[in-house]
């Protein structure tokens, strides 16, 4: 029988867009959450809830499942109690079980992890993380787990440093952070399907001309985005003058109290 990928943050916005494209490239799927899956479950899946808070509960969820994509959590800015919950204890016990079972995680990261870095900056994934927030903060941090896992117990993981995963772009800065949901999508399927990961940082975003992201593993897992988001352009800036001058956007405006 074949072993099903486990799709964690299923009921979520990215989960339920994930779950039906995955379903119909054939993937059997073990999708979860901590809220109910809202839609009609996809063909050949099953749905098991589980708060990624209960340490047991995420190791039996594991078992059986081949790899694993990890996008439950806490997705915005939100104070340090609540980020710390699902972010950082949560993740944990996801990698811990996989570890266990020897299964690739497939994580989303997000730009927040290097949101302070200005915009028209041209970066790599070596380049040392910015978090613009506690939300990045936590980002950052499974991306190092993910490091130390590697290293020590040789646990594969790709980190999909997602910009704005939209239907389409509506603001400016979409038009250099913008992932298309087809983008998005060719970007789980080579995470899932190239043989050897080994620790790789993929920028999760589509081919954009005004692109602030270079350098990555993306050739070493196959990831080659189709889409740009120029074919939008012109779109209308948003947001104060922190939020326009940094990378992060509005995360990097939020409680920002620096004067310059
Ligand atoms: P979302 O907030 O719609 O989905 C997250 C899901 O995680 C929710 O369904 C929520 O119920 C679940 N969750 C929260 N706490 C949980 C817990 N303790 N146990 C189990 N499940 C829990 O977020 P979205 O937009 O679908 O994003 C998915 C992932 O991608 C998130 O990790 C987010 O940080 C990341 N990401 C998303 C981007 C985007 O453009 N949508 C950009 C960068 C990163
Ligand atoms: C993220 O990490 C968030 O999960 C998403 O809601 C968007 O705000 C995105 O980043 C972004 O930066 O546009």
């Amino acid at each position: 029988m074949t072993r099903p990928v486990l799709l964690t943050g299923a009921s979520g916005t990215l989960g339920r867009m994930l779950a039906s494209r995955l379903a119909r490239k054939g993937y059997a799927l073990r999708l979860s959450d901590i809220v109910a899956f809202p839609d009609p479950l996809p063909e050949g899946a099953e749905f098991v809830p589980v708060d990624l808070l209960d340490e047991a509960a995420v190791h039996d969820l594991v078992q059986g499942t081949h790899q694993i994509i990890h996008l439950g959590g806490i997705s915005v800015e939100k104070p340090f109690r609540s980020v710390i919950d699902a972010n950082i204890l949560g993740l944990t016990h996801l990698f811990e079980a996989a570890r266990q079972d020897r299964q690739r995680i497939v994580f989303a990261s997000s730009n927040h992890a290097i949101g302070f870095y200005e915009r028209g900056e041209k970066l790599s994934v070596r380049d040392p993380m910015r978090p613009d927030g506690y939300y990045g903060l936590s980002k950052a941090y499974g991306e190092l787990l993910a490091r130390m896992m590697f290293d020590k117990h040789g646990l594969e993981s790709v980190h999909m440093r997602i910009g704005s995963c939209l239907p389409q772009p509506t603001e400016a800065r979409h038009l250099s952070t913008w992932l298309s949901h087809d983008d998005f999508e060719r970007l789980i399927v080579a995470a899932l399907e190239t043989k050897a990961t080994g620790h790789a940082i993929v920028w999760g975003v589509s081919a954009n001309r005004q692109s602030w992201w270079g350098d990555d593993d993306a050739a070493r897992i196959g990831y080659v985005p189709q889409d740009d988001a120029e074919h939008f352009a012109p779109l209308p800036d948003q947001g104060d003058p922190v939020a326009r001058r940094f990378q992060g956007g509005s995360f990097t405006a939020h409680d920002y109290t620096r004067g310059d």
